[in-house]
């Protein structure tokens, strides 16, 4: 993996890179830098022309080395969107970020998003953009909303190991699911890690790359120059044409969310015919043996719904059990009391 790193460093200043092994299994990709979809130092004209590839949104800032989507203040909200739309199979975002502010640890808030969305420039509660996105959402969440309620309610979760923040994770929408804020997108995640990237002294990366349908997130975030895994699932379609963008959101809780790149490379693969007819396109995304919405029931041998039908038909049966049997007693009563007299 640290082949990768210094790969992605000469990516960086030449714009091809020439091997790239992915995984255990080495295989022959050819990497090259789109313009179009990146936002590199200077970031000319973004914010004030019109014409710039990318437009700010909110409280987002430009500055000389990097765009500050908050400050470390409270109640801020700030984005920039890509203005071009994507039309490339297979590619990676490299995000080059920096969180640090003066809040102690779990005194800070909330993180940021990367996204790959139908839709651009649209503020709302996750992140700072829009819920029921249509399209991918990556999130670097650095407070833990969950734990926090349960700590003040003198709760402890029941229902599953419990994450360390600040805590990367990924969620894929149709529009239909909505990201629960109050649990940190837990019942819609699609994998995730722990990654400590606050107030950091040497450089931090994500990486989201999407190759075959394959999502997998890296992180870069040691100061070692390496690559570790994060998030690895097959079977995850994307249409083309959505937008890139990253937003960010500061509440009672802030901090600088501050992007000094994105550099999105289209990746070129070779696909066999099998894998041609496996990635046809797409016009929602879709993720392999997980129905959306309902991502968080798929997993449980009966579901919520299925559970509460059978006990309410149930109970249908059994008052209309009593009703009959009440009817026919009368009914019985009835006769007894006529041949009585
Ligand atoms: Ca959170």
């Amino acid at each position: 993996m640290a082949a990768e790193g210094a790969c992605w460093g000469e990516a960086g200043l030449l714009g091809v890179c020439l091997v790239l092994f992915w995984g255990a299994k080495a295989e022959q990709m050819d990497e090259h830098l789109k313009r179009e979809h990146s936002l590199i130092t200077p970031y000319q004209g973004v914010g004030l022309s019109s014409s710039s590839l990318w437009e700010l949104m909110g409280n987002a800032m430009v500055m000389t080395q990097f765009i500050r989507l908050t400050p470390d203040i409270q109640s801020k909200q700030g984005a920039v969107w890509n203005r071009v739309p994507c039309y490339l199979r297979d590619w990676e975002m490299q995000v080059h970020f920096k969180i640090h502010g003066q809040g102690k640890k779990n005194l800070n808030g909330d993180g940021f998003a990367i996204w790959y969305t139908k839709e651009r420039m649209q503020p709302g509660p996750v992140f700072g953009s829009k819920d029921n996105f249509i399209g991918l959402g990556v999130f670097v969440d650095t407070y833990p909303n969950e734990e926090k309620q349960q700590e003040a309610q003198k709760k402890r979760y029941s229902g599953g190991n419990q994450r360390i923040f600040p805590y990367v994770s990924t969620m894929v929408s149709n529009g239909s699911l909505a990201y629960d804020h109050d649990r940190d997108g837990r019942p819609t995640e699609l994998g995730g890690c722990t990654a400590m990237v606050r107030n950091l002294n040497h450089d931090t990366f994500l990486v989201i790359r999407y190759v075959k349908r394959r999502l997998t997130i890296l992180l870069d975030i040691d100061g070692k120059h390496e690559w570790r895994d994060c998030v690895d699932i097959p079977g995850v379609h994307l249409p083309r044409g959505y937008y890139f963008g990253v937003s960010s959101v500061t509440g009672d809780l802030s901090d600088n969310h501050d992007i000094i790149s994105l550099k999105l490379y289209q990746l070129t693969v070779e696909r066999t015919m099998e894998e041609e007819k496996r990635d046809k396109e797409v016009f929602l995304p879709v993720v392999d043996n997980m129905k959306l919405p309902g991502l968080e029931t798929t997993m449980e041998p009966m579901s919520g719904l299925a559970l509460f039908l059978i006990v309410f038909f149930s109970l249908v049966a059994l008052v209309f059990a009593i009703v009959i049997g009440i009817i026919v007693y009368n009914k019985w009563q009835e006769q007894s009391r006529k041949h009585f007299y």
